[in-house]
């Protein structure tokens, strides 16, 4: 290259071909690449906990479950992110590079069919969409494997607007109401029903409705499922921390849906117990089975929902 180069006449650093190449002033990318610097330092100095887990309502090792979930979501932005960092980059540089100028007249130069950026951009989003695909489905098919032997059996029913808690293992119920909003529309935490579940046991949750469709979900376990009239769906789960979470119906069901609230206390073994106990002496036994469902007549079944 050094020996070509006295043979141009073109000071190449001064024509026009040089500014067109490379129109855009230094400045800009030095503007841009400390801009990116400044917003990723002050970005990762002042996370949070919960902005480094993707602003999810939970903590690792809540249960057995919620450490994946959160690698799942968090890993799925990161990468969502790098490519969102690279599109608006190019957008940003090519506006700017391939800006009309004073000088330009009629149409630029019109271009198509560019075979490479076509299945460039084909390939990559595939591979993407594959990708993310991949992963939920391996995580999904993890969450959802079916335990043949949890520790504790427990069903619940959801009914407009509240649950009722079946403890199968224990031969006891509760039958919650729904909340109580106070005079300053604020809800009275003491009145919800309360699930309790034993820390470090598996936990086999059957999930059924009494009425219309609801979801059962525990907002701090990241997970909620269905509650289908006439059908009977399972959750296998181990709460693995100590601690007061919150669930609520996550299906719009009728006038007092934002009510139909819960509290989930992981406690002890003990303390599971003497509640088992306390719902024992309060004349809390058996199973507030399919015989108060609204819908005794769903299309194939004759009232019971363990069919
Ligand atoms: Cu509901």
């Amino acid at each position: 290259m050094g020996e070509l180069l006295p043979q141009c006449d073109v000071d190449y650093k001064h024509s026009n071909r040089y500014i067109e190449r490379f129109p855009v002033p230094k400045i800009f990318f030095r503007l841009i690449a400390a801009t990116a610097a400044v917003a990723a330092a002050l970005t990762l100095s002042g996370c949070t906990a919960q902005e480094l887990r993707g602003f999810l309502p939970s903590e690792e090792g809540v249960t057995n479950q919620t450490s994946r979930i959160i690698g799942l979501w968090s890993t799925s932005w990161i990468v969502l992110l790098i490519v969102g960092a690279i599109t608006w980059g190019l957008i940003i540089w090519a506006a700017l590079a391939y800006r009309r100028r004073k000088t330009d007249t009629g149409l630029p130069s019109q271009l198509r069919y560019n075979t490479p950026i076509e299945t460039f951009f084909t390939v990559v989003p595939l591979i993407l969409v594959l990708g993310f695909f991949a992963f939920t489905a391996r995580d999904q098919a993890i969450i959802e494997q079916v335990n043949p032997n949890p520790d504790v059996k427990i069903e619940v029913f959801g009914k407009r607007w509240a649950w009722d808690f079946n403890y199968l293992s224990e031969d006891v119920h509760f039958s919650g109401v729904q909340a109580r909003e106070k005079e300053d529309k604020t809800v009275d935490i003491n009145s919800l029903p309360i699930l309790y579940l034993p820390v470090g046991k598996s936990v086999e949750i059957s999930i059924e409705s009494r009425d219309v469709n609801h979801s059962f979900w525990i907002l701090d376990f990241l997970y909620k499922k269905d509650m289908i009239p006439g059908k009977t769906n399972h959750w296998y789960v181990t709460p693995e921390k100590e601690g007061t979470y919150r669930g609520k119906c996550a299906e719009l069901c009728g006038e007092y849906h934002s009510l139909m609230l819960f509290t989930v206390k992981v406690v002890s073994q003990a303390e599971y117990d003497a509640q088992m106990q306390k719902l024992r002496d309060q004349d809390m036994t058996g199973r507030l089975g399919p015989e108060y469902n609204a819908n005794q007549n769903l299309p194939g079944t004759d009232g019971n929902t363990d069919s």
